[in-house]
């Protein structure tokens, strides 16, 4: 017989040692967000038979239309955290502040996280993939005190970990530490997350791009053309490239990232820095895509390198292969 799955569990445990302050605290970490994403995956699943769906009646902190399961999965992921005491406080794009765990247990918590919890959530109505990302930084204000804006503010360089939950055909949970990135399935009868994409690595180039053309008339002249490069034919570049865009970032980025793409959000008229926020979304994702091997941008400098103003601050977001991040790159003047 051949030997069964290694559990994301036992596969933790054993890369301790990649975590540069391996004492388990990360360990115990990640199973927080492993048993929050199983809980969100449970209420995903008979979304439709239960009271669920729909706008739960308030905005969130962007004026955005907030679902029920939006609030749903930010209350899972909160109790998750909160509850061992490893880390001191969590932001979320559903809400408009962080807030400080601050209970006897979370006196010598470390870890701060950022969340978006359930992005996409315009696509939970019809059945149509969503997913949680998260990014982990080691606290910048001393151990013993509350939380503050600091600790979240960091650039993505500084990120110990982060990584996506993607709530699709079947539930992946991805996510690096700075040592390569790794991919693991539920197995929804034993409750367990398989390793089932060891080490991913995304292709150099790719023919997949990403983008929501109808915002087109708004992109910049180095996008539009950019786009048309993508649609010219040309049988050395394998061009026309394949238009594909779910409106779930997480799921365009994990397509892209096992086959090779781009996918972008740029800067409209409408959206002067992209829809996209940098906290939540984009650091996290794009610690994966260079730990896959790819980049990711805001068209002209390394998402990671750019310093957080503020908590919800949107920025331009080209990522995928490298090759055509550098391509899209050229088009815009960088
Ligand atoms: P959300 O966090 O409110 O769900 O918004 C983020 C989502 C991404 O998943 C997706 O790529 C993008 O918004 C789609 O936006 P648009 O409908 O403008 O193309
Ligand atoms: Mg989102």
């Amino acid at each position: 017989m051949q030997d069964r799955a290694i559990t994301l569990g036992e596969f933790i445990i054993e890369n301790q040692r990649d975590f540069p302050y391996a004492s388990g605290e990360l360990s115990q970490l990640l199973s927080s967000i492993k048993l929050a994403s199983k809980i969100v995956t449970r209420e995903i699943r008979k979304a439709g038979l239960t009271d669920i769906l729909g706008a739960s009646g308030v905005e969130n902190v962007q004026g955005e239309t907030q679902m029920k399961l939006d609030d749903i999965a930010n209350d899972i992921f909160i109790k998750a955290l909160e509850a061992r005491g490893i880390v001191c406080g969590l932001a979320s794009e559903e809400m408009e502040d962080y807030i400080i765990f601050d209970k006897e247990k979370h006196v010598d918590s470390k870890y701060v996280v950022l969340t978006d919890p359930l992005d996409g959530s315009s696509n939970i109505d019809v059945n149509v993939s969503v997913g949680t990302i998260f990014s982990i930084f080691r606290r910048v204000s001393p151990v013993g005190s509350p939380a503050t804006l600091e600790d979240f503010l960091q650039p993505g360089n500084k990120q110990i970990a982060a990584g996506y939950v993607l709530y699709g055909s079947s539930t992946m949970l991805v996510y690096t530490t700075g040592h390569g990135v790794n991919g693991f399935t539920l197995e929804p009868s034993l409750g367990t997350f398989q390793l089932s994409h060891p080490n991913m690595i995304m292709p150099v180039d790719g023919k997949i791009y990403s983008v929501n053309t109808g915002n087109y008339l708004k992109f910049p002249d180095g996008v539009k053309n950019y786009i048309t490069y993508c649609q010219d034919v040309d049988s050395e570049t394998n061009r026309p490239y394949t238009g594909r865009y779910i409106g779930s970032l997480v799921s365009d980025f994990h397509r892209n990232l096992l086959k090779g793409g781009i996918y972008f959000y740029p800067e409209g008229t409408n959206a002067p820095s992209g829809k996209l926020r940098l906290t939540y979304e984009c650091n996290p994702l794009a610690f994966i895509a260079e730990q896959a091997g790819g980049l990711a941008t805001d068209g002209h400098q390394r998402i990671m390198d750019i310093q957080p103003e503020s908590l919800h601050q949107r920025v331009p977001f080209f990522v995928g292969s490298t090759n055509m991040v550098k391509k899209a790159m050229s088009f815009l003047g960088s």
